[in-house]
């Protein structure tokens, strides 16, 4: 048997188990050709984007670790690394975008142009190539490794200054994202984290609070089209250097964006380690049109490593799925690991991804839901377990041979070659 022929035969066979559960199988594979995950830009280059030479991650709460050979400088050598990443994921997926990743003949680099008069044009290279390429773009205004952010607050600095370029800047990221979404025809979400807060204990909580709402709403007088772009706001629990006190935080995102019609962004690696984001989910879609979820591997200190098949993940593919709301739910990827090849941490994650959907997918929901409605918690327990050993590696492997992107482990061979060839001389 040749190495197709071997895929469709186990592909078969797995079709078989499953019917036998009563999961139809070519089904889960029309399903998750459906989804689209939006990867994160800034896992190319270490979070550093292009506005200046020696420009570093700085004032703002997150940090990459390691020296990993191969970094994207520029915004070519990046997007020939999301075409080598793009091309060992099936499907058809998004880029997320950071306003510090714009281009320009010379404005960008030795001259930079400063994030309160960015415009379109500036992210015209990346419109061209995620047209050609037929990737979708999300944005996101850049509210951290900046010297008007440096006190630790942006849009809830007590200085009216201060406050006044950051809302320039984000109002200037919304009418790109609009563009953006508009030449796409594909609404671009525009997700807005700020950094602000505080490494020990603050006296007053609240009048930075205050502030950012008042910000935001300053912001939000501009109005777009849903067809264009969407906004979502993200909460965080902690940061470097906002230890003790975080002003964007989960309840005055909830707060804020149900009374102002907007989208929550939630990320996985922004909660208290025991918190289930899964769980909040379908309480939040009772109260909001549509959700954006930020996958992530938190660890310890770290809410940022690169996503891999995990309970909680499961869990959260588990919910999309059963709780049939997928077209409400956006999914982004946000990591950033510089101690390994960056175009594979790319590639680790979104399989891994997709592959927690697919099992979704698989599951046998309506002899569960059956279970459930008898009461009958151990037949809901057993079942649960024993699904965890079916065949779905036959499943993904049809899947990606069907996509033309290599099954199995054969892409860690792409990438090891693409590092030798490219990555490696990089830093020659
Ligand atoms: C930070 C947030 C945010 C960033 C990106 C770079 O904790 O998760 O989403 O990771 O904007
Ligand atoms: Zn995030």
């Amino acid at each position: 048997m040749g190495n197709t022929q071997k895929i469709e035969h186990a592909y078969e066979m797995a079709k078989d188990i499953y019917a036998q559960w009563g999961v139809d199988v070519d089904e889960a594979l029309r399903r998750i050709e459906l989804i689209s995950i939006s990867l994160p830009c800034w896992q190319g280059d270490d979070v550093i984007g292009f506005e200046k030479p020696n420009a570093q991650l700085t004032r703002g709460g997150i940090q990459v670790t390691g020296d990993y050979p191969g970094r994207a400088r520029t915004a070519d050598e990046l997007r020939m690394d999301l075409d080598m990443a793009f091309s060992l994921i099936p499907g058809s997926h998004r880029l997320n975008l950071h306003s510090m990743y714009g281009e320009g003949e010379g404005e960008f680099g030795n001259d930079p142009v400063d994030r309160d008069i960015l415009e379109y044009d500036h992210y015209k290279g990346w419109v061209e190539w995620a047209d050609q390429k037929n990737i979708k773009l999300d944005f996101n205004a850049t509210c951290f490794s900046h010297p008007m952010a440096a006190s630790g607050f942006t849009l809830s600095s007590k200085s009216a200054e201060i406050r006044t370029f950051w809302i320039e800047h984000v109002k200037r990221c919304r009418a790109i994202s609009f563009q953006i979404g508009r030449e796409l025809g594909s609404p671009c979400i525009h997700n807005l984290w700020i950094p602000d807060g505080m490494k020990d204990i603050p006296v007053d909580r609240r009048t930075p609070r205050f502030l950012l709402k008042e910000s935001l709403d300053e912001i939000f007088t501009v109005e777009y089209p849903n067809s264009g772009m969407k906004d979502s706001l993200e909460s965080k629990l902690f940061g470097i250097g906002s230890e003790s006190y975080v002003v964007g935080s989960h309840e005055f995102y909830l707060g804020y964006a149900q009374s102002r019609d907007k989208m929550l962004c939630l990320d996985a690696g922004h909660f208290h380690p025991t918190e289930s984001l899964a769980d909040k989910i379908s309480a939040i879609l009772l109260f909001f049109e549509e959700l954006l979820l930020h996958l992530s591997r938190g660890i310890r200190w770290d809410s940022d490593h690169p996503v891999i098949q995990r309970d909680d993940l499961q869990d959260i593919a588990n919910e999309i799925i059963q709780s049939g709301q997928m077209d409400r739910i956006h999914v982004a990827l946000d990591f950033f690991d510089a101690s390994m090849n960056r175009v594979g941490a790319w590639v680790i994650s979104a399989r891994a991804t997709l592959k927690s959907i697919l099992s979704a997918l698989l599951q046998p929901w309506e002899k569960l839901q059956a279970h459930e409605n008898e009461g009958n918690f151990f037949a809901r327990l057993a079942l649960m377990e024993e699904s965890k050993t079916l065949p779905i590696g036959a499943v993904w492997d049809y899947y990606c041979s069907k996509k033309g992107v290599p099954h199995r482990d054969l892409w860690i061979q792409d990438i090891m070659r693409y590092e030798s060839e490219i990555l490696k001389k990089r830093s020659e």
